[in-house]
């Protein structure tokens, strides 16, 4: 029978040569697999996770665990690779359930390690004890387990990652009981487990006939895009076909260039505006993104009269739901690279170029304004992430996005995700400017982040889009034909004081005049810097 033993008895000396503690497995195989963060909020139930924390180790602290999973979804999808999150017991897993769902939608990998009691007084319904530690992240992670024995510990955090890291990619997690640490057990060893599926080659000829064929065929583009690195073979296929790309309704990345002739915009979330834009084209072909995110009840048909429906899709569920059109699973790129051995059967004409827009008045400090000054101020290498929602218009209006992965978003409607989320990028993306956009309302639900960008030093520019309320639900009850809808004020707010606080340096800015000089200071900044950005209300 394995026994408890002292961590730093090595293994011959307690007779079980090939044998380490279930700590230093964890911590083999997370080297194995080129992890060496871990993200989290720490409790008495993982201290022992800890024993003799390893040197090529880096503990992430967050001081709330929504900004602990937030930082960890922005460093996973920045480098790729998946995050290890530490989560007390049942409350520090709760505290992080928003930005769970976040990354389960955003398709983040990610594997979360909650504490459990030991498992020797689990019988006592012990202090902290979580009853049932499996359920309760679900339905937002793609597996969850409480191994039956100490010593599957390490195997279920291996197959948790490799799960995880499999498309469509997104969080999973393992509870385990504070005694199982220092337990025994066989090292587990990385191995290569396939992470995407190849799309059916019969029905990728059926949609490269149908690109051929078609007279108007038009892009839709999402977020899987981007998750799968396919900038360039989307520029290639939407050149070759000489195709309008638009952004579907909601989509968290950028997988277009924003400037490039053939982007037409973002897609309506609503049904009956979303079919109009569509309008006059024959084939609408989705890649990489849901058909479609609506955000409220519509009628009338999802996709215009004549045209038939094409979708490529990493995620199986997603292409079930799909109320119209023929839908292909698998990886995009292998899909794009299929689908580029392509052509028209007729040569086609350019579609026409979207207008730009027009240039905001330079005396008011508006949203629109702030994003052009932005625009003007730093127009390369930087990575947007926004949480700014009545905003939106106003960054696509006036602040492309024109880099692979240069924008981050929530594909949750979960608020509480771009302060954590900036920091994660910025750790992973060192080179790159981070330039956060969050809503007053926004950055109260993790303003605990701006500690951990302060200790560790993080190059970000958090800039608080202020208009004092929550502006999007004012306009939603705008919609509803409601006045201003109760608990939307939100002023008296102290953005500068608040990091002050928190020892990120900032500054208020409450004339448009002021904001170059403000953004420039911001921008040279050796580490975080916030600006409290007053605008005015739409
Ligand atoms: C966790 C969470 N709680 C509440 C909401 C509902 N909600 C949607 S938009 C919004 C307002 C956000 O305000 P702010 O960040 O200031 O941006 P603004 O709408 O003013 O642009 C709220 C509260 C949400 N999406 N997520």
């Amino acid at each position: 029978m394995l026994s408890t033993v002292d961590n730093n008895m090595a293994p011959s000396q307690a007779g079980l040569v090939e044998q380490m503690s279930v700590r230093e497995a964890m911590y083999a195989f997370l080297r194995s697999v080129g992890v060496s963060k871990i993200f989290g909020n720490p409790g008495s139930t993982e201290l022992a996770m800890f024993r003799d924390f390893p040197d090529d180790f880096e503990y992430v602290l967050g001081l709330h665990e929504g900004a602990v999973v937030g930082m960890a979804d922005g460093h996973a999808m920045a480098s790729g690779n998946a995050t290890v999150v530490n989560l007390h017991s049942a409350a520090g897993v709760g505290n992080a359930m928003g930005n769970i769902f976040t990354a389960y939608r955003n398709r983040a990998p990610m594997v979360l390690i909650a504490g459990q009691q030991s498992r020797s007084i689990l019988s006592l319904e012990p202090f902290l004890y979580s009853e049932r530690a499996t359920e309760l992240p679900r339905p937002y992670v793609k597996w969850s387990i409480e191994p039956a024995r100490a010593e599957d510990v390490p195997a279920a955090i291996a197959r948790a990652y490799y799960i995880a890291m499999q498309e469509p990619r997104g969080p999973t997690f393992v509870s385990v009981p504070a005694d199982d640490w220092d337990r025994l057990c066989e090292p587990v060893f990385a191995r290569d487990v396939s992470r995407v599926v190849a799309p059916d080659p019969a029905m990728i000829t059926g949609l490269r006939a149908a690109l051929t064929a078609a007279r108007r065929p038009v892009f839709v583009v999402g977020q899987a895009n981007a998750n799968a690195g396919v900038w360039q073979e989307l520029i290639d296929l939407a050149e070759l076909h000489q195709a309008p790309v638009y952004s579907g309704p909601h989509a968290a990345r950028n997988s277009f260039p924003e400037d490039h002739p053939l982007f037409a915009g973002h897609l309506h979330w609503d049904r009956a505006p979303l079919a109009r834009m569509l309008a006059g084209h024959d084939l609408i072909v989705v890649l990489g993104a849901p058909a479609f995110v609506y955000h409220v009840e519509g009628s009338g048909p999802f996709i215009p009269d004549g045209a038939t429906l094409w979708q490529v899709i990493d995620d199986p569920s997603t292409a079930t739901w799909s109320p119209v059109g023929t839908a292909i699973v698998g990886n995009l790129k292998l899909a794009l690279r299929a689908l580029l051995d392509s052509a028209p059967a007729e040569p086609r004409e350019p579609p026409p170029r979207r207008q730009p827009a027009p240039a905001p008045a330079p005396d008011r400090l508006t949203d629109a304004y702030l994003m052009s000054r932005i625009e003007a101020l730093h127009p390369d290498n930087r990575v947007i992430v926004c949480e700014a929602p009545s905003s939106l218009d106003a960054l696509r209006a006036h602040l492309p996005i024109k880099e692979p992965a240069g924008y981050y978003a929530h594909a949750s409607g979960h608020l509480g995700y771009g302060l954590g989320s900036a920091i994660g990028i910025a750790m992973a993306e060192p080179q790159r400017r981070v330039i956060a956009l969050i809503g007053d309302g926004s950055s109260m639900y993790a303003i605990q982040a701006l500690w951990t960008a302060a200790k560790l030093g993080i190059r970000v520019v958090f800039v608080i889009v202020n208009n004092r309320a929550y502006q999007a639900l004012v306009g939603f009850g705008r919609l509803l034909g409601m006045g201003v809808p109760v608990g939307t004020v939100i002023d008296d707010l102290d953005f500068v004081k608040l990091a002050g606080g928190m020892a990120v340096p900032g500054e208020t800015v409450g004339r448009a005049v002021d904001l170059d000089a403000a953004l420039e200071r911001a921008f040279g900044a050796a580490g975080p810097y916030l600006l409290d950005v007053r605008t005015e209300k739409a």
